[in-house]
């Protein structure tokens, strides 16, 4: 490791003991950071680094709920509050019973420079709990939600912090905390965003993430004159991401051969199709089922416990959550002849799978970019909730498209190296930051 990033890493450490996942977040930037820093000693004098690496403001509370037997259930909130250079405080809520202080600071670091990346004016955040929404009945979850916003209502607002969905928060979730938001406010306004399309949402918002970090795939396929057109994908997860990343790479001409969930994965190597993919839509988000039932309807082999990342496949799309793809698993899919990496999922590679990526020079898209096209849907509908004017389904997503595309350009200006090989991690990641550090100077010592 080049001592300055050790240096640093060693302040970070001892500043945020036991926050595994955000030391590896802010390590990953770092590396591509202090070299451009030092190059550019203007953010050295300024201490940027050292200021975007702890968060504006820490919110942590109770969440007291009652479960469906009257007994009293108690869960810890969060809002991490990261930086507001560039716009309002952004990023999603995640309800997971592994969520802590740690995780949810690597996420709303990450956010940072994703929104930064989406052009958009959107500084970054995160939140969430350690609830666990397996197993829980809709009123349980709907007090729970109600219960969570009782506190979080006072810390947000649509010029302050917009929160959305993530792991375990999807429409029904963003829902009822709209509603209990709009009881304690009294006032209907763009604070969350996610939202329903009779009441405020985005046409293309629920696709967005899983669509966009297809496209962003295709932008990199064709720097290599290349596109999706027969290709075998391998795709983790089977939650929002997942799902609408499916039904893209099969409208571009992609084969999705797995699919899988926190249990294990399944192997359909004719392909999940469209009929076979609604019945993943009903399976995980009407029924709340394991994708193990999809093996029994279709006949298809089911591995427990496992991850998909044995299978051969031209392009891997990791779309679940951190650390999912481990330095083995990284070789493994090298040796199989994988050419990219796409990750929907936020820090799905290891330091060490992203090492073994860069090294044997195939198309390896981080998550801060890839997956930016979630965030910036919201963005979009943040601007029309402004504008109280919807836009049409085509209009999002060419505007998603764009947004992606540029996304790739910044990548390519500041990560193509000398021989031509694109590192898009350097690339994200210097992309990301200038902006917001930039902001960060002009607005003082803040
Ligand atoms: P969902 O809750 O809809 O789906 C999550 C999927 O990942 C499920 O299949 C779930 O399986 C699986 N999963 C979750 N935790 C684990 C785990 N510890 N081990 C194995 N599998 C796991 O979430 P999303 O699809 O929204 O999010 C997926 C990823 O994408 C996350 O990393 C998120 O941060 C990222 N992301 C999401 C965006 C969005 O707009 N939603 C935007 C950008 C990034 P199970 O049901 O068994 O738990
Ligand atoms: O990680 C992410 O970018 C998200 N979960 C989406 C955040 C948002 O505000 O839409």
């Amino acid at each position: 490791m080049d001592p300055r990033v050790q240096q640093f890493m060693a302040m970070i450490k001892a500043k945020n003991p036991g926050e595994n996942e955000f030391h590896q977040a802010v390590q990953e930037v770092s590396e591509s950071l202090i070299p451009f820093i030092e190059e550019n000693p203007k953010y050295k004098h300024a201490k940027i680094l050292e200021r975007i690496a702890e968060p504006e403001r820490t919110i942590i509370f109770r969440v007291p709920w009652l479960d469906d037997k009257g007994e009293i259930q108690i869960n810890r909130g969060f809002r991490i509050e990261m930086n507001c250079a560039i716009g309002p405080y952004k990023g999603g809520l995640r309800f997971h019973p592994s969520v802590n202080l740690g995780i949810l600071k690597f996420l709303a670091f990450e956010q940072v420079f994703k929104n930064s990346l989406t052009t958009l004016p959107m500084g970054g955040g995160k939140g969430g709990s350690d609830f666990d929404p397996k197993g829980k009945s809709d009123n349980e979850v709907m007090r729970f939600c109600q219960s969570f916003m009782t506190e979080l209502f006072r810390h947000i607002g649509p010029e302050t912090d917009v929160p959305a969905g993530d792991i375990g928060v999807g429409g029904r979730e963003i829902g009822y905390l709209f509603g209990q938001y709009k009881r304690l406010k009294n006032e209907f306004s763009g604070v969350l965003t996610g939202k329903g399309i009779e009441w405020g949402g985005s046409l293309i918002r629920p696709e967005a993430t899983g669509y966009g970090a297809t496209y962003f795939a295709q932008e990199m396929l064709a720097t290599r004159g290349d596109s999706l057109k027969g290709k075998i994908v391998c795709i983790s997860g089977s939650g929002n991401v997942a799902q609408y990343a499916t039904e893209k790479v099969t409208e571009l001409g992609g084969r999705v051969v797995t699919s899988s969930d926190s249990n294990g994965f399944i192997y359909d190597p004719k392909g999940i199709d469209a009929e076979k993919l609604a019945f993943i839509m009903e399976l995980k988000n009407v029924h709340r089922g394991r994708i193990r039932e999809y093996a029994e309807k279709f006949g298809v082999q089911y591995f427990e416990n496992k991850r998909p990342w044995g299978i051969i496949c031209d392009i891997a799309m990791p779309n679940a959550t951190q650390n999912e793809i481990n330095a083995e698993e990284a070789k493994t899919l090298v040796k199989n002849g994988c050419i990219c990496v796409a990750e929907g999922a936020n820090m799905p590679s290891t330091i060490e799978a992203v090492e073994v990526f860069l090294n044997a020079r195939i198309l390896y898209g981080p998550g801060k970019a890839a997956n930016a096209g979630g965030v910036a849907t919201s963005g979009l509908e943040m601007t029309q909730n402004s504008m109280r004017l919807p836009w049409s389904r085509e209009e999002v997503d060419e505007r998603l498209h764009t947004i992606m595309k540029n996304i790739h350009t910044t990548c390519v200006l500041y990560g193509k190296q000398k021989d031509g090989f694109i590192n898009y991690v350097d690339g994200a990641n210097i992309g990301g930051f200038v902006k917001v550090a930039n902001a960060m100077i002009a607005q003082g010592v803040v």
